[in-house]
C-alpha cells in the first residue's frame, strides 16, 4: 500500500554520535574492499521493528504501543562484519544477543502485534547496515564473518526511536519522530 498516502516508519536503537562516527570509519574500510553504496553517518543503525507503510492515523497507535514498553538500558556492542550475499547488504552484526535486547525487541513485538501490526515472522537479527549493493565476493566466504574492528563497537542504550523514512533523490531520509527512554 505504498503512495502519497501511506507513512513508512520503523522503530531503531540509534548510536550516538562518537559511534555513529566509528561505524562510518568502518563502513568506509569495508567500502574500499567490496565497493556499493556507503550509508550516511547520520543514517546508521539498528531496526528493531520494521512496521512498514501504514496509514499516518495510524502512527498514533504506534506510540500508544511504544508506551506501554518497560525495558532496562543495556550496552550494545557490534562485534562481527559480514555481508549478505542475498541481498548485497554489507552489516555490523553480534555474536551474541544481549538478554536485555532480546527483552526489549520481544517486548515492543508483542505490544505491536495485539495493536494489530504485522511484523516479520522471522527470528530477529540485530544489525547496521553499512553499504548496499556490496561486492559480497569480496569477502571470503570462509571469512564471511570477519570483524574489521579491532575492538567492538556499541554504545550505552538508553532509549529507542520512531523513524519515518522517505525517499529521495541521494536516498533515505530518515526523520525521528518519537523517542522513549528505557528505564
Ligand atoms: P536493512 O538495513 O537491512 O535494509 C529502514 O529501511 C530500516 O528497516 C533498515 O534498517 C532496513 O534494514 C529495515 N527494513 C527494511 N525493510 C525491511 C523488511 N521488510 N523487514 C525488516 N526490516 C526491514
Amino acid at each position: 500500500m505504498a503512495g502519497a498516502a501511506t507513512t513508512r516508519v520503523f522503530f531503531a536503537l540509534w548510536p550516538d554520535t562518537a559511534a555513529a562516527s566509528r561505524l562510518h570509519a568502518l563502513a568506509r574500510q569495508l567500502h574500499a574492499r567490496l565497493g556499493g553504496r556507503l550509508m550516511r553517518e547520520d543514517t546508521l543503525h539498528a531496526t528493531l521493528a520494521f512496521i512498514g507503510d501504514i496509514a499516518p492515523e495510524r502512527v498514533a497507535d504506534l506510540r500508544v504501543a511504544a508506551d506501554a514498553v518497560q525495558a532496562p538500558g543495556f550496552e550494545l556492542a557490534f562485534d562481527e562484519s559480514g555481508c549478505w550475499r542475498h541481498n548485497h547488504i554489507a552489516y555490523l552484526g553480534m555474536r551474541r544477543i544481549p538478554q536485555a535486547l532480546h527483552g526489549l525487541q520481544s517486548d515492543l513485538a508483542a505490544r505491536l502485534r495485539e495493536a494489530g501490526f504485522r511484523l516479520e515472522a522471522r527470528p530477529f537479527s540485530p544489525h547496521i547496515t553499512l553499504l548496499r549493493k556490496a561486492e559480497c565476493a569480496g569477502m571470503s566466504k570462509e571469512k564471511e564473518k570477519e570483524n574489521p574492528a579491532t575492538e567492538p563497537v556499541g554504545w550505552s542504550v538508553r532509549d529507542f526511536v520512531l523513524v519515518k523514512s522517505s525517499i529521495s533523490a541521494n536516498g533515505s531520509r530518515y526523520e525521528q519522530i518519537g523517542r522513549w527512554p528505557l528505564l
